[in-house]
């Protein structure tokens, strides 16, 4: 006869398969030289427990829909700083639903999308029309309410990693 919990602390020593972290894309625009926002963004989504992909600066439409498409990430973030946001990011936005896979995946743009530090009510409504689930516009809503809408996200089914146990 096992003593009690004998069982328990067996079953809680044998190695757990270890859950991959999901994938989040982070990006420039094609017409955005800038990079520290995208290293930024990088070390803010990490903390908040997701494994990101940075694609970095000036990133051709192409290279970024095919990018998701190849990874389906969990969501893609999308940073402006050079004033061209409220224009890149309408174009790339309409290229990225049109693929079927990125059809419902969160899609957000921030940071300085226009060239007026306020006032960019009307470049907002635009971007939200065309396709992003949120816009952060550095004149408006900050950092924190990015990290409250990243942790709103549910998170997708994780696929288990293989551990050392289950690949003998
Ligand atoms: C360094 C720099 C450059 C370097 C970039 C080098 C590199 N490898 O990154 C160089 C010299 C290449 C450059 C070029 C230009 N730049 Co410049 N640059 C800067 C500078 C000095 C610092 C930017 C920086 O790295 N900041 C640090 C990072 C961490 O912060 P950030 O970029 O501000 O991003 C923050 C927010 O915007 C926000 N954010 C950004 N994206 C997102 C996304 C989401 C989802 C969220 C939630 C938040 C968020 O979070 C970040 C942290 O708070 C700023 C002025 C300044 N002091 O800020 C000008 C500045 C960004 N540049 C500017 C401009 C106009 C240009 C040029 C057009 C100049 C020119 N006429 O050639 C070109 C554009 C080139 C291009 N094709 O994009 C303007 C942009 C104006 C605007 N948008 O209203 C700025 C603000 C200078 C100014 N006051 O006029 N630049």
């Amino acid at each position: 006869m096992t003593a009690p919990g004998h069982g328990l602390a067996r079953r809680a020593a044998r190695p757990q398969p270890a859950r991959r972290r999901a994938t989040v894309v982070v990006s420039g625009l094609a017409s955005d030289a800038h990079t520290w926002n995208l290293v930024f963004l990088q070390l803010l989504i990490e903390e908040l427990g997701y494994h990101v992909v940075n694609l970095g600066p000036c990133v051709p439409d192409e290279v970024l829909v095919g990018e998701c498409r190849r990874l389906t990430p969990a969501m893609v973030v999308i940073s402006s700083v050079n004033g061209h946001g409220h224009q890149d990011g309408l174009r790339v936005v309409e290229k990225l639903r049109a693929c079927e896979q990125l059809a419902a995946t969160p899609m957000v743009i921030g940071g300085k999308l226009g060239i007026a530090d306020r006032g960019n009510a009307r470049q907002v409504a635009a971007l939200m029309a065309a396709g992003f689930d949120a816009v952060f516009d550095d004149g408006g809503a900050g950092v924190a309410d990015f990290r409250n809408f990243v942790r709103s996200v549910p998170p997708p089914a994780a696929a288990p990693l293989e551990t050392a146990e289950a690949a003998v």
